[in-house]
């Protein structure tokens, strides 16, 4: 499992290898994940992050526990169950612990079978993520025909491109597909406060893929919405519910409201372990992580000598809060994109893909 957009692949050593997302759109560096635990940290420092790739990762720490514990299988599990509880909302993770934890139960050669399963689960899921570009662009293509546009503009926030999700990407899956068309797509980016993922990851992918965009500030996009500025929003999602309430990075539900204030297309796009069939109601249940205010409080970028820098941005002494996510309800998403095709955000639709 190599290539050009993984956010993860397995070195010569059998280690684990990702690129360190906290240093784009700087410096591309990368960070061998030797053990379970570093695996476990990587997650919760967010030297990885998205849904999808926070799944994958946290398979490959079971690997790299069974590794590290040979016959163990007590151990194992144990640290597989903490790798689970690195972080609380985005399903992946927990859905690719539990199939990791599965093996385990039935299995006579441990690192092996490990192995073979992380890798089977970050394949699938290049499967899943080109399913959705294909299914994505066919809207795309639709609307644009509806219109009558020659040019497509397209609202995206955080991250949900390569990044998060090998490899190409939940909401960005469709983006890298329509350009494949020859659609004519210019994307704005949000800049996602208070970590920046929009504004670092996204506009780096996008850069990088040569595709047309401008990043905005968060409160950009409603502006944008009333001047007709917008043709589609389209997110990934961290836990979908099965009442298809859709948790998402924090602002996610404030560029919904705009978007049904004015009319434009809602779609959150994922692949179907994103959603979380034992979860009811996700504005009720779903848990939203609070991260250190600090992140509120400092930011960081490149000075002009080319040093990276954090710098304090609020008063000494003000307190911050800083809630990783939010719940959008299932009545402001007009659909949701998966690998098996749009489906209705409402538990008849979302019960049957079980
Ligand atoms: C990431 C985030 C992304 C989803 C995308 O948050 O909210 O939109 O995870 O999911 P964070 P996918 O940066 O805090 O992890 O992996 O399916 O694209």
């Amino acid at each position: 499992m190599d290539g050009q957009y993984r956010a993860l692949w397995l070195n010569d050593n059998g280690d684990l290898e990702v690129i360190d997302q906290r240093y784009l759109p700087f410096e591309k560096r990368m960070r061998v994940l030797k053990t379970a635990n570093d695996a476990c940290e990587a997650i919760k420092d967010m030297t990885v992050r998205g849904a999808g790739v926070i799944g994958n990762v946290a398979a490959f720490g079971v690997y790299l526990a069974a590794r590290e514990f040979a016959d163990d299988k007590q151990k194992i599990t144990q640290v597989a169950l903490n790798i689970r509880s690195a972080r609380p909302t985005a399903v992946n993770l927990m859905w690719a612990v539990d199939n990791m934890l599965e093996v385990i139960k039935h299995s006579d050669d441990m690192v092996s079978d490990c192995k073979a399963e992380a890798i089977r689960q970050t394949d699938e899921d290049v499967r899943r993520t080109q399913a959705i570009g294909n299914i994505g662009a066919d809207i795309i293509e639709s609307i644009m025909a509806a219109k009558k546009l020659k040019q497509f503009h397209i609202l995206t926030h955080c991250n949900a491109g390569w990044l998060a999700i090998v490899d190409s990407g939940s909401a960005l899956a469709p983006i890298y597909e329509a350009q494949k068309r020859g659609i004519d797509i210019h994307v704005w980016v949000d800049e996602t406060r208070p970590r920046n993922q929009g504004a670092r990851l996204t506009a780096w992918e996008l850069q990088d893929a040569g595709i047309n965009h401008t990043i905005i500030p968060d409160n950009t996009g409603g502006l944008l919405m009333q001047q007709g500025k917008v043709d589609m929003v389209i997110t990934g999602a961290d836990r979908v519910a099965l009442n298809g309430d859709a948790a998402n990075k924090i602002g996610t539900y404030l560029k919904a409201l705009a978007a049904k204030d004015n009319g434009v297309p809602f779609y959150i796009a994922l692949p179907i372990n994103t959603f979380d069939f034992d979860c009811e109601s996700g504005v009720r249940d779903i848990e939203i992580e609070q991260r250190s205010e600090d992140e509120v409080h400092v930011m960081s970028g490149m000075d002009k000598q080319g040093h990276t820098q954090n710098i304090r941005i609020t008063p000494e002494g003000s307190v911050a809060a800083n809630y990783g996510f939010d719940v959008t309800p299932a009545r402001l998403i007009t659909g949701l994109i998966t690998e098996k095709g749009v489906i209705e955000p409402n538990k008849e639709a979302i019960g049957q893909l079980q």
